[in-house]
């Protein structure tokens, strides 16, 4: 008889869908949205239901392996777990006995589960005192702004949304990378809400908007500048929410009022002032507006300072006091999960240095002090994300780093492995979920048996633990039992509970209104900080401001003469960063690499559509097949994201010309900050 498990979707999304999965046999096979699931809404997104084609996928890796080739050329032969474990266990204790920071982890989105994510294999990494990691290359941009401004990250209720009546999607394409917000839009839209996409791409989601404005890339602070500019002069703000809820409004005002015009805001962004004179009017005359920022329009040199600039823009007008009013960038604070006991930062030697993971190019080809000389890779696939390929490669190829991977699959980072390690799916193992682009906790159970002899990642760390000496009990733990203390302090949630009904909003006010007044927030001041002090403690503007992309001809101007092209490289639809790339049904949905590109920058280029084109700077070049297109402004390329490089005709990607420069605010990654020249190929 088949029986139906309740699982979570484990990626690197906001939704984090409420899964049924069906299991005959001890096999599974059939993977759907879980209807009764307020946000999943009974369907999962393209990719995801595609996730028994990947599980049961030809090339999961099911047994260990140990390089016989070059690396980079991907030949390993096949070894014994004990094999596997004896070497890496004697090699790391060898250089953990000269130092240990020469041990680098690096980790991110393969899954958010908060225990097969960062639990167990954290607890390992300091208790060695290995190099500690500063995870950048999503967020980090976004989540210290907001953070600075109200101390905590959450935002509107996502169910509330379908009562708000002007709907501002950001500088995120909703349809794409958060489709489970859409049928609250839908709703709002059939209450008769006015929706507007930001967005230098027409995307599909922009497609899908009442109105679309194309604002040239990294200038969306001095955009939502300008809207508070035509808030103050038209006196259109709650002061009664702004004297008791802020600080330092009066100095933003001046601020404003002085310097972020319409028309000096319209050469900056080049959108028409009179488009953000009537932007700015609809916001200040309709409540509750919603304004969805995501996480695309922070990979810029100012791209902390443009979350910061429109997460305070509700405060202006008092819309938290509202439901369906409000911003949402992550809701991910409001889970107090307790990190502490899942990764314990005590065990962390005083003085351990931290390599920022955007610069992943630079620790492996130039940090000395010590050098690394070991890269321990899980839930993470560097050698096609991360910025600056070329300079990562490097890196990877060194013949005296010695580099583990886990995978699922024989990934570009695998080829590069001196010892490949099978870890399990989300269908193969148990986690904890939190979510950031909603309120309710999940629990994922194990749908089946584990592959071939693949192992959960944590499960891993306990046997490598074990292997190299270390008898820490810590480092032994359940999964369990992990997943029972980490959310001890969550009120009154049981791990019974989760075990019986998978998902469970968090126990908070239904409408949940985060910033209402009256509350007091973990901020210095306990309340919203449009004047920060933790900035003015750094040495950074205590009130926001523009600051211009890196890659500008405001701050380069010569580079801006060579390199005259934008280029951006946003998801593409059918893939989720590079995972599902090898996923055939999801990589023919994609097609192949293409380039967008304006009808007059390819003309005069010489380029027609279908050509090859090759997008180059002076980090290096990729190639793709030229798309003319409106959908992109002028002086805009894009070229949808993350292939695999190692499946396309040259093995490259965007990434070879990405650059590591981090942004203004929290050292994030600025991979849409890049300047291209673009020539036929
Ligand atoms: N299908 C799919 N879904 C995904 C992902 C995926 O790879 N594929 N990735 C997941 C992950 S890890 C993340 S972080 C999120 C990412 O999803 P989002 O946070 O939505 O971010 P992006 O998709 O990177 O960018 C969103 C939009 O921002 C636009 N943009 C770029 N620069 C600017 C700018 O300067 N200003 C403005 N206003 N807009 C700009 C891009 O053109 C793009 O359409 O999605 C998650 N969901
Ligand atoms: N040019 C460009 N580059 C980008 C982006 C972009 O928009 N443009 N987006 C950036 C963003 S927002 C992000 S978040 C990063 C994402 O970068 P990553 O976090 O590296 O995400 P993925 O590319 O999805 O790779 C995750 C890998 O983890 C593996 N994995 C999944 N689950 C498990 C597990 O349980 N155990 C183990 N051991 N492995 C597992 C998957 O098989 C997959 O190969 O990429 C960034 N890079
Ligand atoms: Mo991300």
């Amino acid at each position: 008889m088949p029986t139906t498990i309740r699982a979570v979707c484990p990626h690197d999304c906001p939704d984090t869908c409420g899964m049924l999965v069906t299991v005959e046999d001890g096999r599974a096979i059939r993977i759907a949205g879980d209807p009764d699931h307020p946000v999943t809404n009974g369907f999962l997104c393209t990719k995801v239901s595609k996730y028994l084609e990947r599980t049961y996928h030809d090339g999961r890796l099911l047994h260990p392996q140990i390089r016989t080739g070059a690396k980079g050329e991907g030949t390993f032969r096949q070894a014994t777990w004990d094999e596997a474990l004896s070497l890496i266990a004697q090699k790391l204790n060898a250089i953990r006995a000269e130092n240990p920071q020469s041990i680098l982890p690096y980790s991110y989105g393969g899954t958010l589960g908060s225990i097969q994510g960062d639990s167990l294999s954290m607890r390992f990494f300091h208790r060695i005192g290995a190099s500690l990691l500063d995870r950048t290359i999503c967020a980090t941009a976004g989540m210290t702004s907001w953070n600075a401004v109200y101390g905590i990250r959450m935002g509107t209720d996502t169910e509330t949304i379908a009562q708000s009546k002007l709907i501002i999607l950001w500088g995120t394409n909703t349809l794409t990378s958060n489709p489970h917000l859409w049928p609250f839009i839908r709703k709002a839209k059939a209450n008769g809400a006015t929706t507007i996409c930001i967005d230098p791409l027409r995307t599909r989601t922009a497609d899908a908007c009442d109105e679309h404005i194309a604002i040239r890339p990294g200038t969306d602070a001095a955009l939502a500048l300008a809207i508070a500019h035509v808030l103050f002069r038209d006196d259109a703000v709650d002061r009664q929410y702004l004297d008791e809820m802020t600080t330092g409004w009066e100095k933003l005002r001046d601020r404003v009022l002085a310097e972020y015009s319409p028309e000096r805001v319209s050469a900056i962004t080049r959108v028409p002032a009179a488009t953000i004179e009537s932007l700015a009017h609809r916001y200040a005359a309709t409540r509750p507006s919603f304004i969805r920022l995501n996480y695309g329009l922070q990979r810029h040199g100012g791209g902390g300072s443009a979350v910061r600039a429109i997460a305070l823009l509700p405060a202006l007008t008092g819309d938290w006091n509202l439901p369906g009013g409000g911003a949402q960038l992550s809701t991910s604070q409001a889970f107090a999960l307790d990190s502490a006991y899942l990764e314990r930062p005590d065990l962390i030697p005083p003085g351990t240095r931290t390599i920022n993971m955007t610069r992943l190019g630079e620790a492996l080809t130039e940090t000395d002090n010590p050098p690394v000389k070991a890269i321990i890779v899980y839930n993470s696939n560097p050698a096609a994300v991360a910025p600056d390929r070329e300079r990562v490669l490097a890196g990877l190829r060194r013949d005296d780093l010695f580099t583990v991977v886990l995978e699922h699959f024989q990934t570009d980072t695998a080829d590069y492995a001196d010892v490949l390690l099978p870890a399990t799916t989300q269908l193969e193992h148990e986690d904890l979920h939190k979510a950031y682009g909603h309120i309710y906790l999940s629990y994922n159970r194990a749908a089946i048996a584990p592959l071939g002899e693949s192992l959960p990642n944590t499960q891993i760390f306990r046997r490598l633990a074990a292997r190299m000496g270390l008898e820490d009990p810590e480092l032994q733990e359940s999964d369990e039992s992990m997943i029972r203390h980490a959310i001890a302090r969550v009120p009154g949630i049981t791990f019974d509970d989760l075990q019986r009904d998978g998902w469970i909003r968090l126990k908070v006010p239904s409408p949940h209104l985060p910033y209402r007044s009256g509350t007091k927030l973990p901020t210095p001041s306990g309340r919203i900080e449009i004047e920060s002090s933790r900035f003015a403690a750094e040495g950074l503007d205590p009130i926001p401001s523009y600051v211009p992309p890196h890659e500008s001809e405001e701050r380069s101007p010569e580079l801006a003469r060579r390199y005259p092209l934008a280029l951006i490289s946003p998801p593409a639809h059918s893939f989720l960063n590079s995972t599902f790339v090898n996923v055939a049904t999801l990589r023919r949905a994609a097609g192949k690499p293409t380039l967008e590109i304006h009808a007059g920058d390819a003309d005069r280029r010489g380029i027609k559509p279908g050509d090859r084109v090759r997008i180059s700077n002076d980090r290096g070049s990729f190639t793709a097949e030229a798309v003319i297109s409106d959908r992109v402004r002028p002086g805009v390329v894009s070229a949808p994201s993350v292939w695999w490089p190692k499946m396309t005709e040259d093995r490259t990607n965007a990434n070879h010309t990405t650059s590591q420069a981090v942004t203004d605010i929290g050292g994030g990654a600025t991979f849409y900050d890049n300047l291209v020249e673009v020539s036929p190929a």
